[in-house]
């Protein structure tokens, strides 16, 4: 793909449009933004970019699009977008940055890894190990950073590991992992797609190129991936916490198996991980199996496994207060996601949840109360909803609340030694906070200071 004076069209002037600016400007294109937001609301974030000649359309909702080839869209960007939607009548291709990064890498070591949940920890677990092993990894995608212009630099033998989202695979045309890992796939983002259909459809595109050479992972606990079977044109491998399998990674006597290759390897015993949940074990499993696909030794797999703690804002242990403890699992941006939470967090909990409302239904997760949860604090836009779906199923201990910081002060008050305060919120954070690292950290620093102010 050549993009020499090509006349691109970048939307979204956040994390990836600002780096596929600078991307397109070492390719020598002709770049165009458009972006919801005015000149001023982008006013700091222009100056990163202040170099580069720009054509600009911002605090634009539509645009003449004559002359324009291609448009690079952020993965925020909906397909509802009207400017996308008059670009798919004229024909004009949308893609992104994971797409163009990929389309005009030569690395042969692109490993993409997806699923609703456990994406993050998958995808930093996986580069811990290959640092492990020398590998010296670029680690990026939708956990924060845009690696297309790395990817454009690269060499053959460069390893990019992304983290990959539906919105982003959604706009992938011809992307092709070497090795690709779906971990799970449950309701999400239906605001975004418009069906669970179209989610599960944009999910499916990390294999759907793939061929021979590669490989895709999947959970073989996952009945939905299960069925994805005959789709795939690649070596398919799976793993499993839930059945000893024939080939592939699973768990035997409480200990993690490695049977890929013929040879049955023993590796660690669950009992020595730290990380805790069984949703964590899937994304071990996960990892385990990219790393030992693209060689890397058992015994830095083992190393790594024995130190790695987790990540921040995942079942993140804040501290101890008065006996009580403090999670932050502000990454529970969604049902399947919190439900996991209140699973692996030991009763009597004090739930503190609710946020943007992604059309998505409460019932499975009032339902995975259990007896576990003994009160909950609601905020924002999904809170009413969230109570009425709890009295729904007879759960009376519903809270509102206007800020985290009430929420934080009111869980406490309601908590007694013995009690652990877990904020899982089921529900991103848009419409609060920036985003969910944003809501974290006001939780922990609340946490922090209370009973000092
Ligand atoms: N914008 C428009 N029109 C719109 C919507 C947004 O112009 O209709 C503009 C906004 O005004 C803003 C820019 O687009 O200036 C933001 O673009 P973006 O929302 O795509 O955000 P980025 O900063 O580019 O971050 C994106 C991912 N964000 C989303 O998918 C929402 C980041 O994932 C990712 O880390 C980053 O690219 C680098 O790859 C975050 C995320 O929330 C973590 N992901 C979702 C999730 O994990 O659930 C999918």
């Amino acid at each position: 793909m050549n993009l020499k004076d090509k006349r691109v069209l970048v939307m979204g002037l956040g994390i990836s449009g600002i780096s596929t600016i600078k991307a397109l400007d070492e390719l020598g294109a002709k770049i165009i933004i458009n972006d919801i937001k005015t000149e001023e609301e982008l006013k700091d974030i222009l100056g990163k970019i202040k170099d580069i000649s720009l054509e600009k359309y911002l605090g634009k909702k539509s645009l003449d699009l004559s002359g324009i080839e291609l448009i690079v869209k952020s993965p925020g960007i909906p397909p509802s977008n009207q400017i996308l939607l008059d670009a798919v009548d004229k024909d004009i291709k949308i893609i992104n940055d994971i797409e163009l990064g990929s389309n005009l890498s030569k690395s042969k070591n692109i490993i993409a890894i997806t699923g609703t949940n456990g994406k993050t920890t998958a995808t930093t677990l996986t580069g811990e190990i290959f640092k492990a092993d020398n590998k010296n990894p670029f680690i990026g995608g939708n956990i924060g950073k845009s690696l297309i212009k790395d990817m454009i630099n690269a060499q053959k033998n460069d390893i990019f590991i992304l983290e990959t989202s539906s919105f982003q695979l959604e706009h992938t045309i011809n992307f092709k992992p070497k090795v690709s890992l779906i971990l799970n796939i449950t309701s999400d983002h239906i605001d975004w797609h418009g069906t669970f259909k179209k989610y599960i459809k944009s999910k499916k595109k990390i294999f759907i190129n793939q061929d021979s050479n590669d490989y895709t992972i999947l959970n073989y606990d996952d009945k939905l991936l299960r069925t994805f079977k005959d789709e795939i044109n690649s070596n398919i491998i799976w793993f499993s916490v839930d059945e000893k399998l024939n080939r592939g990674i699973y768990i035997e006597d409480e200990t993690i198996i490695i049977n890929i290759d013929g040879e049955k390897k023993n590796l660690i015993p669950i009992n020595k991980l730290l990380l805790k949940g069984k949703h964590n074990l899937e994304n071990i499993l996960g990892s385990i199996a990219i790393s030992f696909i693209m060689g890397v030794s058992v015994e830095n797999i083992k190393r790594t496994l024995l130190s790695f703690k987790g990540v921040e804002h995942r079942l993140e242990f804040v501290l101890e207060k008065d006996g009580r403890k403090f999670f932050n699992d502000s990454k529970g941006t969604n049902i399947d996601s919190s439900i996991k939470a209140i699973e692996a967090i030991e009763a009597p909990i004090i739930l503190i949840a609710g946020g943007y409302d992604k059309r998505v239904e409460f019932d499975e997760f009032i339902k995975s109360f259990n007896g576990k949860v003994k009160a909950l604090v609601l905020l924002g836009d999904t809170s009413s909803k969230i109570k009425e779906t709890a009295l729904k199923y007879g759960f009376k201990e519903n809270f509102l609340v206007n800020s985290m910081e009430e929420a934080v002060d009111l869980a406490y008050s309601l908590s007694k030694k013995g009690d652990n305060i877990l904020l899982s919120p089921a529900c991103a954070s848009w419409g609060m906070f920036e985003n969910f690292e944003e809501r974290g950290r006001v939780f922990k620093h609340k946490v922090d200071v209370l009973g000092e102010e």
